[in-house]
């Protein structure tokens, strides 16, 4: 059967619960979800593809055919960008600049070595979002950066993080949209440490430097990322949940939400509402934390569904940035990003679908039966159909009909690399 037929059976059924899928579609296409340039390369940038990943964080595997400069990273990702339906924005980290072979300091980056990309993603309709890279650094080499006991370290990363702003700033007007800038700095002690206050004072001094300077929001918007622990900094992290919840709230920028920052069995979508009651944005890592913040490929389970779910069902289309976050060396890089980036484009469309002004009446009522009874019925709706249908009109492959594409790229391109 046509996709088209199965579709119009579908909209039928759900119809009959009150769900419109014409506008459950219309919605999420416009809903944008930015796509991380670093699962390409295994988080290595143009500064020193060479050099170690540090700052705790690892990308394990070695799958053949990575991305090994600017035109093969470009390339692979319109390859996946071409499979992946809906608006999409492209994250940069510092460390990806154009620097046409010479070596810039990170404080001195300049949106003219981000030129080219800003060109491309013009030319693709792709937006931008940014970050500044506090790692993979002679500089960070100790594990610390905006923290940094040393005072020129520490400035050079102040620096770094200005530049990052003003770089991300640029970008947003030569787009005429906004840009989301993350600041995550890997910054901890790999053993107890005994004066945890004076790092977080520092990390502290540090923000009100980098934030002093006011950026039109129409153009960057700056978020803040904490975390639990990184790999060699185990027993305390300076930027914990409650250091950046403060320091959002004071210098009015974002917290980013990571699904891989907290303890094992809090979720990033419980967190949605509480922190939109007191601040205007979040900006979301989307990952898939399996035992450690290991940054697996984003798949369609429980907690994927609920994130979407609390966005769509609070409305916070536009106060929640959509950001992913995963990157695995073990399997195609092209393949990760398609199929993590479609499973998040399916969980909005899931979450789309749901009847949600009906299921919060039955709960406001303590109705508790039938909100499991439908939740679990609507497991089982033509929601596949759905699917198909929207990315066939998005003019994306539908079902499977993708990987062996996927598979011909390699063939031809990632193999030879
Ligand atoms: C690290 C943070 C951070 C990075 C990227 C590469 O634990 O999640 O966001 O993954 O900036
Ligand atoms: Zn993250």
């Amino acid at each position: 059967m046509s996709t088209e037929k199965m579709y119009q059976i579908a909209k039928e059924i759900y119809a009959g619960i009150g769900v419109d899928t014409e506008a459950a579609m219309k919605r999420v296409s416009q809903i944008p979800v930015s796509i991380q340039c670093w699962q390409g390369d295994d988080v290595r940038g143009f500064e020193n593809p060479d050099g170690a990943l540090t700052g705790g964080i690892q990308a394990t595997g070695n799958y053949p055919g990575r991305a090994r400069n600017i035109d093969e990273l470009r390339a692979d990702f319109e390859y996946a960008a071409k499979l992946i339906p809906g608006k999409k924005k492209i994250s940069l980290h510092a460390m990806y600049l154009d620097n046409g072979g010479k070596d810039i300091p990170r404080d001195e980056i300049e949106p003219k070595y981000f030129q080219s990309w800003i060109d491309w993603a013009k030319e693709h309709h792709y937006g931008i979002d940014f970050n500044s890279t506090c790692f993979s650094h002679p500089l960070s080499a100790d594990g610390f950066t905006l923290s940094h006991v040393n005072n020129d370290i520490r400035s050079f990363w102040i620096r770094h993080s200005i530049a990052s702003r003003e770089v991300a700033a640029e970008i947003g007007r030569q787009l005429g949209e906004t840009v989301c800038t993350n600041h995550w700095v890997p910054d901890g002690f790999k053993d107890i440490p005994v004066d945890r206050m004076a790092a977080r004072e520092r990390l502290a001094d540090s923000f009100d430097q980098i934030f002093a300077k006011p950026i039109d929001k129409k153009y960057n918007l700056d978020g803040v990322e904490s975390k639990v622990f990184g790999i060699g900094a185990e027993s305390c992290t300076i930027g914990s949940h409650e250091f950046y919840m403060g320091c959002a709230l004071k210098h009015d920028v974002m917290l980013t939400l990571d699904a891989g920052h907290y303890h094992p069995t809090e979720m990033i979508s419980d967190k949605i509402s509480s922190v939109l009651l007191y601040m205007n944005d979040i900006l979301l890592h989307v990952s898939r934390p399996v035992r450690w913040d290991s940054d697996h490929v984003v798949i369609f389970d429980d907690e994927l569904k609920a994130i979407a779910s609390e966005i769509l069902r609070n409305n916070f289309d536009k106060r929640v940035h959509i950001g992913l976050d995963f990157f695995d060396a073990s399997i195609n890089r092209v393949a990760a990003w398609t199929i993590g980036a479609r499973n998040m484009q399916k969980a909005l469309l899931y979450a789309a679908l749901e009847p949600s002004e009906k299921l919060k009446q039955m709960e406001a009522c303590g109705d508790y039966t039938s909100r499991l009874a439908y939740l679990e019925e609507l497991k089982s709706y033509p929601f596949s159909a759905v699917w198909d249908y929207y990315c066939e009109n998005s003019g994306v492959a539908v079902r499977d009909n993708w990987i062996e594409d996927v598979q011909d790229y390699e063939k031809n391109v990632l193999s030879k690399r």
